[in-house]
């Protein structure tokens, strides 16, 4: 394939911002940000919308809860680690068709810090944001509150990587990849959802494996 390093990761192409490139991209085969296999990577691939991301860790990161809930609060990666854990073994599927069998993900669930926080009546949905600057995701609050939902530290067995999103990344198990956002910073309760980044660009909130706009027949999916 391309044998990219991490150097040619850091300087491959990306989709920018804007309709117009994302719809080419769309027309294309690899709507969702740059694709590279990562060495190995168990047939992972590299998905980024922003050119660079800069790397935080156990100094500097921090989970931001906000929105529609009784306690603000800002988890450090030390607080996360100390919460209640939870191991999930899936299939990865992103929609473009890519699959990485029995994937080991590890981390808080994602009910756990909602309730830590208290979620206000008000509240129906989950927004999720990410230190990139750009992504964004969504669930309804039924959705955030399965058990399969993660705010997960570990992937592959191991902390997640800077690459798949880590130190800490969102894990959606019955959702397509995109779902599962990348370098999460903020969790926030909202009065209804707010479709993230690829929502906007047509691909669907509820994006079950299996039955949603992403299918693993689709060629032109996220
Ligand atoms: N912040 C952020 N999260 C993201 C994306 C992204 O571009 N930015 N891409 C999504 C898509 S489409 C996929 S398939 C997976 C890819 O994860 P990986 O890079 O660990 O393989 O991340 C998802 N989360
Ligand atoms: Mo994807």
């Amino acid at each position: 394939m391309l044998g990219l390093g991490a150097a040619g990761l850091a300087a491959a192409p990306y989709v920018q911002r804007g309709t117009e490139s994302v719809l080419s991209a769309v027309s294309g085969k690899d709507p969702t940000g740059v694709t590279g296999l990562l060495p190995n990577g168990g047939g992972f691939r590299y998905y980024s919308v922003a050119a660079s991301v800069p790397r935080r860790g156990t100094r500097d990161y921090g989970l931001t809860v906000g929105g529609l809930v009784e306690r603000r609060a800002r988890h450090s990666l030390g607080e996360l680690r100390a919460m209640p854990q939870r191991r999930i073994v899936r299939d990865v599927q992103c929609v473009t068709g890519w699959r990485v069998p029995s994937t080991p993900f590890e981390g808080v669930p994602l009910s756990h810090i909602l309730d830590l926080a208290g979620v206000r009546p008000e509240a129906t949905a989950v927004r999720f944001t990410c230190f990139d600057g750009i992504y964004s995701e969504s669930l309804t609050l039924e959705q955030a509150r399965r058990d399969d939902v993660l705010v997960a530290l570990s992937m592959q067995d191991e902390p997640v990587s800077h690459q798949h999103g880590g130190p800490v990344r969102l894990y959606v198990a019955p959702m397509y990849f995109y779902k599962s956002a990348k370098w999460l910073s903020g969790i926030e309760l909202t009065r209804e959802v707010e479709p993230g980044y690829w929502e906007k660009r047509g691909y669907d909130i509820d994006g079950w494996v299996g039955r949603s706009n992403g299918r693993d027949d689709a060629p032109t999916a996220a």
